[in-house]
């Protein structure tokens, strides 16, 4: 997900670009300004954190742009692509460390591992949505 700081900033097409040319598949993707009540949803692990309330404030603050990346390894590799949590602390070359500063504007968000990406797809789109298609390259991508 582009945050609402990356869309303000005008860094969507620049992310997307990275992600495609890694070789990931997008598969959805739409923008949205994310209804409180899904803000909670999204971020339910982080209830009764001190952060929480402005998080929630802030990612429903303006549109965000929402995206089904697919690939082999793609969860893992999207979090390396998206850097370390603080932008001060993420490596160059990283989305946050070439693009953020702070941890409450850190630019991307990336689900953490299957089952989130699971809890995180159906939260932000339908099953419809999500679409099956070849990436011409994709035998230049995969031995
Ligand atoms: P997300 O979930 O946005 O990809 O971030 P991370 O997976 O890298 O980090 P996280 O779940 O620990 O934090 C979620 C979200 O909360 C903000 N945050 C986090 C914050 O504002 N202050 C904090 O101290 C922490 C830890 C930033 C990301």
């Amino acid at each position: 997900m582009v945050k609402p700081d990356g869309v303000q900033r005008g860094l969507v097409g620049k992310i997307v670009q990275r992600i495609e040319e890694k070789g990931f598949k997008i598969v959805a993707m739409k923008m949205t300004r994310m209804p409180v009540e899904k803000a909670r949803e999204h971020y339910a692990e982080h209830v009764g954190k001190k952060f929480y309330q402005d998080l929630v404030d802030f990612i429903t603050s303006g549109p965000s742009v929402s995206m089904v990346v697919e690939g082999r390894g793609a969860i893992s590799a999207m979090r390396k692509m998206n850097g370390a949590t603080n932008p001060a602390e993420a490596a160059s070359g990283t989305i946050r460390g070439d693009m953020g500063i702070e941890t409450g504007r850190n630019v991307v968000h990336g689900s953490d591992s299957p089952a989130s990406a699971a809890r995180e797809i159906a939260l932000h789109f339908a099953e419809s949505e999500i679409l099956n298609y070849q990436r011409i390259d994709e035998a230049w991508l995969y031995e």
